[in-house]
């Protein structure tokens, strides 16, 4: 048994935001029919393409354990096809441009008419308001939300993150959401109308830097290192580098081969309480009791100084022997891993975090699966459908068309050619 076993989910989702999002309700258990414009599909399918003829990775690694029909929603037939799936489905999820589901005639009234059970989840770029009608990507969002300001170095230019904070972290709201409303549906036996704006939700993981924006009217950043290197603060939350969000002192430090790899790099942070063994792993004991050194707050205008001391240190070791030697000792620190070195840990294929899949077109390949773990609902990482691949089971088996009805509906051109399932 999965945690959402029984259900269905008609996903009207495309690109990145959406499909994250109902991927992972397809891992939890729900039926996810990915309805698709004939002959094209989700126009990932096409994108980044590594396999000639196959469906891409930026497609396969966000499709996992769908099913999809094929399905104009422009044709009148197909609006009949699409008003069965939406009487039939418990969620519908959308991330189209904004107007785009009214302009097909299936406004959220229109949708409540149909089946008032129905969870509906859109995604879009900007919340109601003077940007509403705008369409957005990944890194407008990582704009719009607070992120990029916030994000790079004081001297240099705003940063976005290669993280896809507005694309997946928007689908993780979403689904936060969707959940949630089954969970009240239970008791109100409504739907509901769920929405997440691509803003928001990177506003909402760049909380801290609104945290700190009103503290700048209660003087200087301590924490931040401009702080001690005597810069001025301006009016708005500065870019801080890479020092930690949470206020303890820390740093990105070369490690042993750092000339010629990269990724030679650990995060180091020296938190009050294991100063003292900071001191004696980088071989400066007297800084344990030394005026200018002992405290916090005296530190705060030397973190080069120190930083640069203990960067001495972890130039003699690589990031992973940094590890061995902090780690029982409590001080924190994390090597900078490459996406090879997290390709080849074993250890998370044991916990499912990395899988292997196989697909008929592009053989297996490497994806990352569910990240939550259910102790009562596993995970098991299924291929993305190819185009179509489930059109006539879904007409037949969900939706009750007969035979004859089938025919019809494909040759009113609402769907594509029916296919047989691939292995
Ligand atoms: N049958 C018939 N028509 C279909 C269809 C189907 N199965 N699926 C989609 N279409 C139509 C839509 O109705 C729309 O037609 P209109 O323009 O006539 O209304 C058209 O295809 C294009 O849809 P779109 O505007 O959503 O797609 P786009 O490529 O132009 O824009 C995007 C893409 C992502 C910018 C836009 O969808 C958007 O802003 N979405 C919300 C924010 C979001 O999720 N962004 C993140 C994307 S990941 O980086």
């Amino acid at each position: 048994m999965k945690a959402l076993d029984g259900i269905k989910v008609l996903d009207f989702t495309h690109v990145q935001s959406g499909p994250t999002c109902t991927q992972l309700l397809a891992w939890f258990g729900a039926d996810v029919i990915k309805v698709e414009r004939p002959g094209v599909g989700d126009a990932t399918r096409q994108q980044l393409v590594d396999v000639p003829g196959a469906d891409s990775l930026y497609f396969t690694m966000l499709n996992h354990n769908k099913r999809s029909i094929e399905l104009n929603s422009k044709n009148e037939t197909g609006k009949a096809v699409l008003t069965r799936l939406i009487q039939e489905c418990d969620v519908l999820v959308e991330n189209f441009a904004p107007g785009a589901l009214d302009r097909m005639g299936f406004s959220w009234e229109r949708i409540q008419e149909i089946n008032p059970r129905i969870i509906m989840a859109s995604i879009k770029g900007f919340g109601p308001g003077k940007y509403q009608d705008c369409k957005v990507y990944e890194n407008v969002a990582q704009c719009a939300g607070g992120s990029a300001s916030t994000t790079g170095f004081l001297d240099g230019p705003p940063v976005v993150t290669g993280a896809q904070i507005g694309d997946s972290g928007t689908g993780l709201h979403l689904c936060v959401g969707i959940v949630t409303a089954l969970f009240q549906r239970e008791k109100s036996g409504r739907g509901q109308k769920v929405s997440a704006a691509m803003q928001d939700a990177v506003l909402n993981l760049a909380r801290v830097k609104m945290r700190d924006q009103q503290r700048l009217a209660a003087g200087p950043l301590k924490e931040y290192s401009q702080f001690g290197e005597g810069i001025p603060f301006s009016e708005a939350t500065p870019r801080a580098g890479n020092d930690s969000g949470g206020g303890q002192p820390g740093r990105i430090l070369k490690c042993k081969g750092w000339e010629t790899d990269p990724n030679a790099y650990t995060y180091f942070i020296i938190q009050a309480a294991v100063w003292e063994k900071v001191c004696d792993v980088i071989g400066e004991p007297d800084w344990k009791t030394a005026d200018g050194f002992k405290s916090p707050p005296e530190r705060l205008d030397k973190l080069n100084q120190i930083f640069e001391r203990i960067e001495e240190w972890t130039m003699t070791k690589t990031k992973f022997e940094v590890m061995d030697v902090c780690n029982p000792l409590d001080i924190p620190v994390g090597p900078i891993l490459s996406m090879k070195e997290i390709a080849e840990d074993e250890g998370l294929y044991a916990t499912g975090t990395m899988v292997k899949v196989d697909h008929p077109e592009r053989g297996e390949y490497l994806s990352v699966g569910c990240p939550i773990k259910l102790s009562d609902s596993h995970v098991e990482v299924e291929r993305s459908p190819l185009l179509g691949e489930h059109t006539a089971e879904i007409l037949s088996q969900v939706l009750g068309y007969s035979d004859d009805e089938i025919q019809d509906i494909v040759a009113s051109g609402a769907v594509g050619e029916l296919k047989a399932a691939a292995e």
